[in-house]
């Protein structure tokens, strides 16, 4: 999973990237701080406890009410990779982070349009926008009286689709020319080409084609399409290529009405969620520092035994008053809006899978080792081939561990499953 912070310069991308991701990088208060993109990896609570915590009543059942011994605060799981506290299992969700961009970016204003490409491969794109009015569309701090964020999110929706736009024109009358020979199948063969050098998967020139037809019926000769029409299939590509929300940064200074703008982003087709990437970044700088200890998605925390002795009363007060501006804004935050991308609006679901379904270990005794991260329309099959490609070629069925069924390899997987591959290969 790969998800892009995009926005005009100077709105709080790089630190939401820091704050989320947890580490360093440059923040200024002025346009153009990104260049080179930052990538790094944000951990995300799965949406449910981990499966450890059903493993663990069950042997507590079986040991006839007597503990297992657990040091995780409550987890028993081994991840190999991330995390889990307390049953709060992380997974890992790539961030990228990069340069600002400005009204005319397609035509090379600012610094043009050519990093879009950093945001190739992503599942989805977290637009970062003001809502303090401390900045003007280019990103010039102007102290207040800015622009209304939903201009920001006017321009660079339109920025996107003129981005794809001179993607698809490059060739286009070449292909126009072939098409009057060969038939549409030329069109569909281009748009392939043209769009997997931006990640798209194959089944996309098909799906943008039918769903431009239903959608402009006047549309259903792509041969005499003008430039115009072109547009409108960027247009359709980028949404779905791109799905996209919003973060209304800064929101500790508000200067808008928060459901007007609720409301304006809801026409638009998105989810705005309000956000102070400033003060999150100092709470996670406090837990870094092990000062104080926080559940993530979450405003509060707690002071640690080295908080005690090292926090000032001045550093404690200002911890408070952060946390209690946090507090003031729905849906947990960055990580909020986050997983509600991953498990609300791409639909992802998790799967344990394990090589043992009766203790959830895999071949060396380790508890439910991997949390997978996978599409809702996730088959058994797909599964063992993500796991290994042998497991799948060699796949004869799967087991849910939870319930002990049997799964088909074309059933498809639920959501916090584990689940036992059997192959026929030793
Ligand atoms: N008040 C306030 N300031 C913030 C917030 N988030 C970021 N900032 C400040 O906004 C300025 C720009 O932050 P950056 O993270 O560098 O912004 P950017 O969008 O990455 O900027 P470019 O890389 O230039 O495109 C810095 O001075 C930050 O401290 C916030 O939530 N509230
Ligand atoms: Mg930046």
């Amino acid at each position: 999973m790969r998800i892009g912070l995009v926005g005009k310069p100077n709105v709080g991308k790089s630190t939401a990237f820091s704050a989320m991701t947890q580490t360093p990088v440059d923040i200024a208060n002025y346009p153009f701080t990104t260049i080179e993109p930052n990538i790094g990896i944000a951990w995300l609570p799965i949406n449910q406890k981990c499966a450890c915590h059903e493993l663990l009543n069950k042997k507590n059942k079986e040991q006839n009410h007597k503990s297992i011994e657990n040091t995780n605060e409550g987890s028993i799981c081994a991840p190999n990779t991330g995390m889990c506290k307390n049953h709060m299992r992380m997974i890992p969700v790539t961030l990228v982070d990069v340069a600002g961009l400005v009204p005319g970016a397609h035509e090379g204003r600012g610094r043009g349009n050519q990093f879009l490409s950093d945001l190739s491969r992503c599942d989805a794109l977290i637009q970062v926008v003001d809502v303090s009015g401390s900045t003007d569309l280019e990103g010039n701090p102007i102290g207040s009286g800015g622009p209304n964020p939903i201009k920001e999110i006017e321009f660079l929706l339109s920025e996107l689709d003129s981005w794809i736009l001179s993607i698809l024109e490059n060739g286009w009358d070449r292909v126009i020319r072939k098409a009057q020979a060969e038939g549409d199948s030329a069109i569909k063969k281009h748009l392939s080409d043209k769009l997997s050098g931006i990640g798209a998967r194959d089944s996309i020139s098909t799906e943008a084609l039918s769903e431009i037809q239903r959608r402009f019926p006047n549309l259903s000769d792509p041969q005499s399409w003008e430039s115009n029409d072109l547009l409108k299939l960027s247009t359709l590509l980028r949404e779905l290529l791109f799905p996209i929300s919003f973060a209304g940064n800064k929101a500790e200074n508000m200067s808008f009405d928060i459901n007007e703008i609720r409301s304006e982003v809801n026409k638009l087709g998105g989810k705005i969620f309000f956000t102070s990437a400033e003060a999150e970044l100092a709470i996670q700088r406090a837990a870094s520092s092990g000062l104080i200890s926080i559940i993530p998605g979450n405003s509060d925390f707690m002071i640690t035994n080295l908080g005690e002795s090292k926090l000032s009363n001045k550093q404690r007060k200002a911890l408070g008053r952060i946390s209690t501006s946090l507090s003031s804004f729905d849906g947990g935050g960055l990580i909020g809006l986050l997983s509600d991308i991953v498990f609300n609006q791409l639909n992802y679901i998790v799967s344990y899978p394990v090589n043992d379904d009766t203790h959830w270990v895999d071949a060396d005794g380790n508890i439910l080792p991997d949390a997978v991260l996978v599409p809702e329309d996730t088959t058994a099959k797909q599964l063992a081939f993500l796991v290994h490609s042998d497991l799948g070629e060699n796949f004869i069925r799967a087991i849910d561990a939870k319930t002990g069924m049997t799964i088909a390899a074309d059933s498809l997987i639920e959501h916090c499953s584990v689940i036992k591959i059997h192959s026929s290969k030793k």
